[in-house]
């Protein structure tokens, strides 16, 4: 409905700066060796790959802390490069997606994906918020803020004047938390964001939740629909190999049917998978969170059980 032809432009970002742990840079590279373009030409899509990005060249000499936000520098000239590889695929009439990385990242996505479909709504799958301000965070990991800037209340950051208010507090949707920080929690309030934590997954169901996030970001399938997912919604049991695993997540089939659903809205045009860390718990765990990525984006593009 808002894309012109089934042909997606994967974008591969090894980049781990938004927070300190090292291997969630190896993510993307994992994902696309597991075999994802095959498996997404096998749907019918057509793939557009231009390989990983190197942004080696972007790191700064010298990056110190601006306030508390560890690695601005680099983060900002990531994301702002990310933010321009969405956006053309997205003015292609592409849907847009990336493979991360840690969710600074979606600062960069968001940014591309907005700039083509202004009006777009976004459903972040997470465990966190990643509302954070400058102000509020208490890591400086910028990967618990990209919201924050999206949304135009982190407050001027010279560091990242690239970055334009570019989402509304009415079209951002939250799904699967259960690790907001207090700070986060008071600004999710403040600014009326819908967000259905795991206690609504419980109370309502998988279906209604997904239902209700989807009526609430694009009324009547009006808007087209970007999806951030982070790994760490989904159970520590279901994918362990990520930076920030909080227990009492959602089960393997509610974050598929997550994906299932968005699906069949006809209208998601742009889609991050974040935060998929090869380099943490054992092998077997690995191939799990590797694996269940994988099937989480072939759901979300039109795979079915049946
Ligand atoms: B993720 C925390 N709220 O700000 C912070 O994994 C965690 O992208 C952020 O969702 C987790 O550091 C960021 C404590
Ligand atoms: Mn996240
Ligand atoms: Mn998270
Ligand atoms: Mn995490």
């Amino acid at each position: 409905k808002f894309l012109k032809q089934k042909s997606v432009g994967v974008v591969g970002v090894p980049f781990s700066g938004g927070q300190p742990r090292d291997g969630v840079d190896q993510g993307p590279l994992k994902i696309i060796e597991f075999g994802l373009l095959e498996q997404l030409k096998e749907l019918d899509w057509s793939v557009k790959f231009d390989g990983h990005r190197d942004y080696t060249a972007l790191k700064p000499a010298s990056d110190p802390p601006v306030g508390k936000l560890l690695n601005a520098r680099y983060v900002s000239a990531v994301t702002e490069s990310v933010a321009t590889a969405v956006a053309a695929h997205a003015k292609e009439g592409s849907l847009a997606l990336t493979l991360g990385g840690d969710h600074s990242i979606a600062l960069g996505t968001v940014s591309g994906t907005m700039s083509v479909h202004p009006n777009a709504g976004l459903i972040w799958v997470d465990a966190h918020a990643d509302i954070n301000t400058p102000e509020t965070t208490e890591s400086g990991n910028i990967h618990g803020c990209p919201v924050s800037f999206l949304l135009g209340i982190a407050g001027q950051i010279p560091e990242f004047s690239w970055v334009k208010p570019c989402l509304s507090p009415d079209r951002i949707v939250y799904i699967g938390l259960r690790d907001v920080d207090a700070g986060e929690k008071k600004i999710l309030r403040e600014h009326g964001i819908k967000a259905f934590s795991m206690h609504e997954v419980d109370k309502y169901g998988i279906a209604k939740v997904v239902d209700m996030a989807i009526q609430h970001i694009s009324p009547n399938l009006s808007r087209p629909i970007h999806l951030s997912f982070d790994v760490d919604a989904l159970d520590p049991t279901v994918a362990p190999s990520t930076g920030t695993p909080v227990r009492g997540g959602l089960t393997f089939r509610e974050g598929h049917y997550i994906c299932e659903a968005i699906h069949e809205t006809g209208c998601l045009v742009a889609m991050d998978l974040m935060e998929v860390n090869p380099s943490l718990e054992d092998d077997q765990a690995v191939f799990q969170t590797v694996t269940i990525g994988c099937s989480l984006v072939r759901c979300a593009m039109g795979e079915t059980l049946l």
